[in-house]
């Protein structure tokens, strides 16, 4: 059965410092009137959204970074995007800075952080929530970095895993929509977590530096883009799902993010590129039918997956080294 939805990658461009949520809000509403005008159900808008990337900046009073952190999802001055896409129908996903009040694993309720991502149904209605589990970067300030990258400061680990729902989602009854939030579209881990639960359609914002600022040897510039667009094609081949990914671009406070935003489809080809590393809206027609080819054939997980030979992937951290041949 042909089942066809209509999804956009909302890029954004550069956000300074000193640029309030307002004028981020007002961008993403054009975007949303934008996407309205080509027939979009879905969009997609890039990981912390709302403001510059600040992870960039160092606070050396944590609770001073709380200047960048949303404490309730609407808010007053996110409530605009709410209304825009309500009004047309559209459905879409936000990343932001989540500040909240939850108990944590020893059961203690306390102030908590993390780089957020909400699915915002076609009612307005909030239908999931992912916390980012795969946070790169470092916690205590880099001397040596030109750059720094402290979301390990300022966030803790996701721990809502990679959910899925089946959610409305345009004229569909339901469509499986996933999460994740920029590194970690470098993980298999995650996108086969999301491929068990039948996700169809991954929706995905990120901020990723033009120059790997931890290098200490050479890495050539266009290799960044090659090697985001490989992670995002391969999972979305090897777990048969479209995927949306959302850039945030441009110089940012003199910083360059690259832009390359796309739409992917089951085969892992690219059906949408942005072109620009401005606001940009790029869109495709997703016939979520596709999926079935790869799912009953040659990931058939049921069928074909062995479980007991991959107990490394759950019981183990980082590499070990090899028996030696021979000794
Ligand atoms: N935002 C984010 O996760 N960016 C990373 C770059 C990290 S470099 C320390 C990414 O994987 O794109």
């Amino acid at each position: 059965m042909t089942r066809i939805i209509t999804v956009a990658a909302a890029q954004l461009g550069p956000i300074q410092k000193a640029e309030p949520r307002s004028v981020a809000v007002d961008r993403m509403v054009r975007l949303i009137e934008r996407a309205h005008r080509r027939g979009v159900e879905f969009v997609v808008f890039p990981e912390l959204a709302l403001t510059t990337f600040f992870p960039r900046h160092y606070h050396d009073d944590i609770t001073e970074a709380d200047i960048w952190f949303e404490t309730e999802m609407p808010s007053n001055e996110t409530a605009p995007l709410f209304d825009a896409a309500k009004r047309y129908g559209i459905g879409f996903h936000l990343g932001y800075a989540e500040i909240t009040h939850e108990a944590d694993e020893t059961g203690r309720v306390r102030k908590r952080r993390f780089n957020t991502a909400i699915l915002v149904g076609p009612s307005g209605d909030i239908v999931l929530r992912y916390r980012k589990v795969h946070l790169p970067g470092h916690a205590e300030y880099a001397p040596g970095r030109k750059v720094q990258h402290l979301e390990k400061r300022y966030f803790e680990v996701g721990n809502l895993g990679f959910p899925v729902i089946r959610a409305p989602m345009g004229g569909l009854d339901g469509v499986n929509v996933g999460m994740m939030i920029c590194n970690d579209r470098r993980w298999p881990e995650a996108w086969r977590v999301l491929g068990l639960q039948s996700v169809e359609l991954v929706a995905l914002g990120y901020n990723t530096p033009s120059l790997n600022m931890e290098a200490t040897g050479f890495e050539a510039h266009h290799l960044r883009v090659f090697h985001s667009h490989l992670s995002i094609q391969a999972g979305c081949y090897q777990n048969a799902t479209f995927a949306v990914a959302a850039a945030k671009a441009g110089k940012e406070d003199g910083n360059e993010l690259f832009g390359h935003s796309i739409i992917v489809n089951p085969q892992g080809e690219i059906i949408a590129m942005a072109a620009s590393w401005e606001d940009e809206l790029i869109t495709a027609e997703c016939n979520l039918s596709m999926c079935e080819l790869g799912r009953t054939t040659i990931f058939a997980f049921e069928r074909h997956r062995r479980p007991e030979a991959y107990q490394r992937i759950t019981g183990q951290i980082g590499a070990v080294t090899p028996r030696v041949w021979g000794a």
